[in-house]
């Protein structure tokens, strides 16, 4: 177990093991009552994941001005510290409930029960979830979200799809970020894409710039038909 988060490590002892079951056993109980909550609303929750610094905040600041006019939106914004997320995103007029972790290094089931509560979505919304920064642990826990979107930027190498791969085949779609950077760095888009691939045949990709918004109406679409 890591010693602040209770994710996995395959070279633990059977205490250890046994440990890690019963809090994701715990977390994924709370997770199924969390997706029948949403469920009754009408709502879907979005969890994104991504190092820190892929653009996810970026993204969901088009998006949710995006969908100002269409469809209800809301955010459950997840860091270890500062409400600094939630600020940016409170300027598109989005209700946004901040969650720090201190610690901890990854949103879990009963922290986005409360926020929830808290955050009182409207039916039919849909619930972005911004996960806490790392591509390890937010990969283990089941939060009762609809979809896992995992963002990657190329400025962070085409081979993070091997070197992380609970998260890539927790995944349903990923969304590779800084489209716009793409002539500056060294970075191989049909090799990362074949890489995650690799770790799982069912992914969704799509590129897009949350900067330029290159891409995003792909990515909108994508949101829509959720
Ligand atoms: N060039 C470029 N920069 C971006 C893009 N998306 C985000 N950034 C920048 O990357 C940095 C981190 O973005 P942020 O959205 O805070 O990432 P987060 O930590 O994943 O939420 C900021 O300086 C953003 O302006 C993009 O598509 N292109
Ligand atoms: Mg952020």
């Amino acid at each position: 177990m890591c010693g602040t988060c209770g994710c996995a490590d395959d070279s633990g002892s059977h205490e250890h093991v046994t440990l890690e079951q019963n809090v994701l056993a715990k977390n994924d109980a709370i997770a199924r009552d969390n997706r029948a909550w949403l469920r009754k609303r009408d709502a879907v929750a979005l969890n994104l994941m991504s190092s820190p610094g892929s653009g996810k905040t970026t993204l969901l600041e088009r998006t949710l001005t995006a969908l100002a006019r269409s469809r209800p939106a809301a955010v459950i914004e997840g860091d270890q510290a500062t409400s600094l997320d939630a600020e940016r995103l409170r300027r598109t007029g989005a209700p946004v409930v901040q969650v720090n972790t201190g610690a901890g290094c990854h949103l879990d089931a009963a922290l986005v029960r409360s926020a929830l509560t808290q955050l009182d979505p409207k039916t039919g919304s849909v619930v972005f979830v911004e996960n806490v920064g790392n591509l390890v642990c937010p990969a283990m826990f089941d939060l009762g979200e609809q979809r896992k979107v995992v963002v990657i930027s190329v400025t962070e190498g085409t081979d993070k799809p091997l070197k992380y791969p609970y998260m890539f085949a927790a995944a349903d779609l990923v969304v590779v970020n800084k489209l716009d950077l793409l002539p500056y760095v060294d970075f191989d888009l049909e090799l990362c894409v074949k890489h995650a691939r690799s770790v799982n045949p069912d992914l969704t990709l799509l590129t897009l710039s949350a900067t330029t918004g290159e891409g995003l109406d792909t990515w909108l679409n994508w949101v829509a038909a959720q």
